[in-house]
């Protein structure tokens, strides 16, 4: 008994220490994603599903949304998803182009458009089928997934299909199939033995006519459909200037955003500018650059401890490590909760930046400069006990900046002969 624990223990010492030095190992900036860290999902000729590498695989600093994955989904132009239903809730944002989705169930099938800034929800199981309707345009589509079946993983169902993509109908006996389907063997045989095109495939004209829902149908107005769309460019953006506009949909306006504790939002950062530096209280944000270039910083007191250890005690607790990237269409950052950051637009470009928000329930960003940001609300004795000066000192830094939400940018502000750090 005695020895068997110790053994145990060692095991377990032995499993801790090759832990931590994997930790070690690991990527310096594990918030940032590009290109590189997706894996293709489904692909063909005519499209493909792109998956985001795990979180809870990429650094133990993102177990916080370990169960949670990003996908994007490019179809070309007059093109088909093949039905099928996934083991995830999905959240899905229109980033581009003018498509239709079917959602089906035992006793009917609902059909609506979907088009740049529709956000909508496809809860997990639903079969579902889209297509794109533009004759010159592809669709794309972030989707932000929960799985709930294993978690961090997504994987998809076709039942219709064959082949490629192949049945789950042909896992099944022969003999359940028959009895099943009450058909001839052969018959059901031949079906399973067609389809080899892929999940993705080529529509004609007629097709995708067909299956398009007329314009100005009374959806998602009329009827009893489970699924609601809500086009977040339509919103009145929350912040709004000429530095830039932040759209954001209150969960309050779509059920499922809140019974999920998620929701999404969209900054359009004008060129030459930034956004304010802030925190999210709760929410961890996963920003997708939608469309335009740029960087971002972020202060993170978990990657300054990584790199403090061995140094001494010459180091404050806590401290903070800038992280820092350059933002282009594609990139994926992920900012935790309470971690203070900023987004900064190139000089030619408008910064684009879709984000999902996860644990938004009662969120809260916090702004920490610029007008109304959280400094300005201490005391007198607490700015001068805080930073050890005079309280005009923190007024002079705190109480100059007049803009908030977005704010002038950093090179534009030079060009303009504005005051750096002289
Ligand atoms: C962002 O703003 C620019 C300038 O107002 C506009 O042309 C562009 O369409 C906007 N993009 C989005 C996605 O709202
Ligand atoms: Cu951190």
């Amino acid at each position: 008994m005695r020895i068997t624990g110790r053994v145990c223990f060692l095991v377990l010492a032995i499993l801790l220490v090759s832990v931590s030095a994997k930790g070690e190992e690991q990527e310096e900036n594990p918030y940032v994603f590009d290109d590189r860290h997706f894996t293709t999902g489904l692909q063909t000729q005519h499209g493909r599903l792109r998956i985001l590498q795990n979180f809870a695989e990429r650094s133990k600093l993102l177990l916080g949304i370990g169960n949670y994955r990003v996908a994007v989904l490019e179809a070309q132009p007059h093109t088909f998803i093949v039905p099928n239903h996934q083991d995830v809730n999905t959240l899905l944002y229109v980033a581009q182009g003018e498509g239709a989705v079917s959602v089906v169930s035992e006793d009917n099938r609902e059909s609506f458009n979907i088009r740049e800034g529709d956000i909508f929800w496809i809860a997990a199981g639903t079969p579902t089928y889209l297509i794109n309707r533009h004759n010159n345009q592809n669709l794309v589509i972030a989707e932000l997934l929960q799985p709930v079946s294993v978690p961090g993983r997504v994987e998809a169902f076709f039942g219709a299909g064959g082949e490629n993509p192949e049945s789950f109908y042909k896992a099944f006996s022969d003999e359940i199939l028959d009895a099943a389907f009450n058909a001839r063997r052969d018959r059901w045989q031949s079906l399973f033995r067609k389809q080899r095109q892929g999940a993705i495939l080529k529509a004609s004209e007629e097709q995708i006519r067909a299956m398009s829902r007329e314009e100005g149908g009374i959806w998602p107005f009329g009827g009893q459909t489970k699924a609601s769309v809500i086009n977040i460019l339509e919103q009145r953006p929350s912040q709004s200037n000429q530095y830039g506009k932040l759209y954001e949909v209150d969960s309050s306006q779509h059920r499922q955003l809140q019974d999920h504790d998620v929701s999404i939002s969209l900054a359009n950062i004008t060129q030459g500018a930034m956004t304010t530096l802030y925190y999210n209280s709760e929410a961890t944000q996963i920003v997708i650059v939608e469309d335009g270039e740029g960087y971002f910083e972020m202060a993170c007191p978990h990657l300054s401890q990584q790199q403090g250890q061995g140094q001494g005690q010459q180091q404050p607790r806590p401290s903070y490590q800038k992280v820092s990237s350059p933002l282009k269409q594609g990139t994926v950052v992920v900012v935790p909760a309470g971690h203070p950051y900023v987004a900064v637009a190139s000089n030619n470009q408008n910064l684009v930046l879709l984000s999902f928000e996860i644990n938004s329930k009662n969120n809260r960003r916090y702004p920490l400069a610029g007008k109304r940001n959280i400094i300005n609300q201490l005391e007198r004795e607490a700015k001068e006990l805080a930073f050890r000066a005079s309280a005009r000192n923190v007024d002079e830094v705190f109480g100059s900046q007049n803009d908030e939400g977005f704010v002038k940018g950093p090179r534009q502000q030079q060009q303009q002969g504005g005051r750096a750090d002289a």
